[in-house]
């Protein structure tokens, strides 16, 4: 088995070789699907970041090209870092992206276009001579100016752009309006910001319907709308995000109070996925978000023995969840074509300590959806009212899976060799709180891999789902496995966490899936559904 290849995923987004992170300007356009994304062409660390390009039809498969955007100008000589796509209303795509103008990191936003638009896969894009678009003014900080969004335009008929900043420490996403495209002025106010957050790297701002899975267009006027600003935060490694109003009379965003902005905010992913970012699929009507996902073995010395670092997630439309409270995530349709074997299972009932093997799929890659119920809330354990301060993951590594419960922990051990020397259990916990119930999900890692290391991340990840259990006794979990990544949606797509683990034995063949329950309450599988997963195809 080579060292190379054992860890690879196989339905996840990767080029052949080298280091990959955030995904810059995803577009749909005359029927096509592009990707580009950070890239290193001469290694496996991050560095010498150009614009790598893939282009696909249905955003599963793909055809890596050639890079589409890398230093060569003044205004970009030293990187050329994420940023967004806008389509023109004459139907042409221009995208806006930082330029490190020196070794000092100093940051510019510059523009490009496509050399030749009947080029059905816009391989070639021009920086236009009049770049830089917009350099910093004195007030901004010039190492932290950076990540274009994708533009919007006003009632006014301007263009409105956001740029990540941060002042002290207080980060923020500044907003710059133009009437041409070309000349950018910066609004007085950033559109939002807060204090002890650090940079908002890759910010991203879009408006989603109330009561409806379509997307919308990032200019979309209208009613029954509201905004989502998302960001991610350099210093926490999570991509946040808050769901508000988006005020266009003074130009601000004013998020709902609940839950706040900042570290103890909502995630788009309580795991390892950073510097996402949104798009309209006018195809489909929907909005899809795609986020990186680092390695999180021996950095960098296993990247450099496996010449390779750094996947996309499966990309995921996004919606507003019926409360108008948080979003809903859900893998996009166009994964299931890459199903393949199928076994499925109803009503089994699994009591205390009870955990039993789904068989007949390739457990290294698969797709499993399971839905579990249970009778009475009654054996759910007591909150510790001192966790109500710590973070979800804390309380995930205090209660792992192997401690019994009251209601859970319940939930799937993937990636499990055969005696369980290694596994990485997804699961939920019930506890009663002092008014309410919190169910905690679990992606813990800590037990799955042998490999003997400090060094090696394997954090108990974990965030809390909101549903009402009194009203409905169940909860819902999808996890995608392939082979050094476990992606999971809670309760339809509430809460998700990607967990990267590097298992020593159970890879292949030689990885199991089971169905566990360590809690008093007897739980039901009302039904589950796996498959093995076919490999995506990339070039
Ligand atoms: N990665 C890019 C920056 C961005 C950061 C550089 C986020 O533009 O802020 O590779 O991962």
């Amino acid at each position: 088995i080579s060292v190379k290849n054992v860890h690879r995923t196989r339905f996840h987004f990767q080029p052949p070789k080298h280091w990959i992170n955030d995904p810059n300007a995803p577009m749909y356009y005359n029927g096509v699907y592009h990707l580009f994304y950070q890239y290193n062409p001469k290694g496996s660390v991050w560095g010498n970041i150009i614009w790598a390009h893939s282009v696909s039809k249905d955003l599963i498969n793909w055809i890596h090209l050639e890079p589409a955007i890398y230093p060569s100008k003044k205004f970009d000589k030293y990187g050329t870092w994420s940023g967004s796509s806008t389509i023109l209303p004459n139907n042409k795509p221009v995208i806006i992206y930082t330029g490190v103008v020196d070794s000092y990191n100093n940051q510019v936003q510059n523009y490009a276009i496509p050399a030749n638009l009947s080029d059905p896969f816009l391989r070639k894009w021009i920086k236009p001579n009049n770049n830089p678009l917009i350099v910093p003014d004195n007030s901004i900080n010039r190492t932290e100016f950076r990540d274009p969004t994708t533009a919007w335009m006003g009632q006014d008929g301007l263009w409105r752009i956001l740029i990540a900043s941060m002042r002290k420490h207080r980060g923020m996403a500044l907003l710059y309006r133009s009437r041409d495209f070309m000349k950018w002025i910066k609004a007085q106010h950033p559109l939002h910001s807060s204090t002890n957050t650090g940079n908002w790297e890759c910010p991203d701002f879009f408006p989603v319907l109330f009561n409806s899975t379509n997307g919308l267009d990032v200019s979309y006027r209208g009613k029954n709308v509201k905004y989502v600003l998302k960001n991610s935060l350099d210093v926490a490694r999570f991509d946040y995000y808050t769901i508000g109003m988006y005020h266009t009379k003074i130009d601000r965003y004013i998020p709902n109070n609940n839950p706040i902005d900042g570290w103890k905010g909502l995630r788009i992913d309580y795991g390892n996925f950073y510097a996402s970012k949104t798009f309209y699929d006018p195809s489909r009507n929907r909005r899809v978000i795609w986020g990186w996902s680092n390695e999180s073995d021996v950095l960098p010395d296993d990247e450099i023995k496996k010449g390779w670092a750094g996947i996309q997630g499966i990309p995921r439309q996004v919606r507003l969840n019926l409360s108008g409270k948080q979003l809903l995530q859900w893998p996009i349709e166009e994964l299931e074509t890459l199903r393949k074997q199928k076994v499925q299972l109803n009503n089994k009932r699994l009591s205390k300590g009870e955990m039993f093997e789904v068989k007949g799929i390739s457990a290294s890659q698969a797709d499993v959806e399971v839905l579990f119920s249970f009778s009475s809330l009654n054996e759910a354990e007591q909150f510790d009212p001192r966790w109500a301060d710590l973070y979800a993951q804390d309380v995930c590594a205090i209660k792992g899976p192997t401690i019994q419960g009251g209601l859970g922990p319940f939930g799937l051990v993937t990636l499990a060799s055969k005696n369980l020397e290694e596994y990485t259990p997804v699961f939920f916990r019930v506890f009663k709180a002092q008014k309410s119930y919190k169910i905690l999900m679990c992606s813990d890692a800590r037990r799955s891999s042998m490999r003997q290391n400090e060094a090696m991340y394997k954090p108990s990840f974990a965030g809390y789902v909101d549903v009402d259990l009194e009203d409905m006794k169940k909860l819902s979990l999808r996890s995608l496995i392939d082979n050094s990544v476990v992606e999971s949606f809670g309760a339809g797509g509430k809460t998700c966490i990607t967990s990267r683990v590097y298992p020593t034995l159970a890879i292949y063949d030689n990885a199991h899936l089971f169905v566990f329950n360590n809690g008093s309450e007897t739980i039901t599988i009302e039904t589950l559904n796996a498959w093995g997963m076919d490999a995506c195809k990339m070039n």
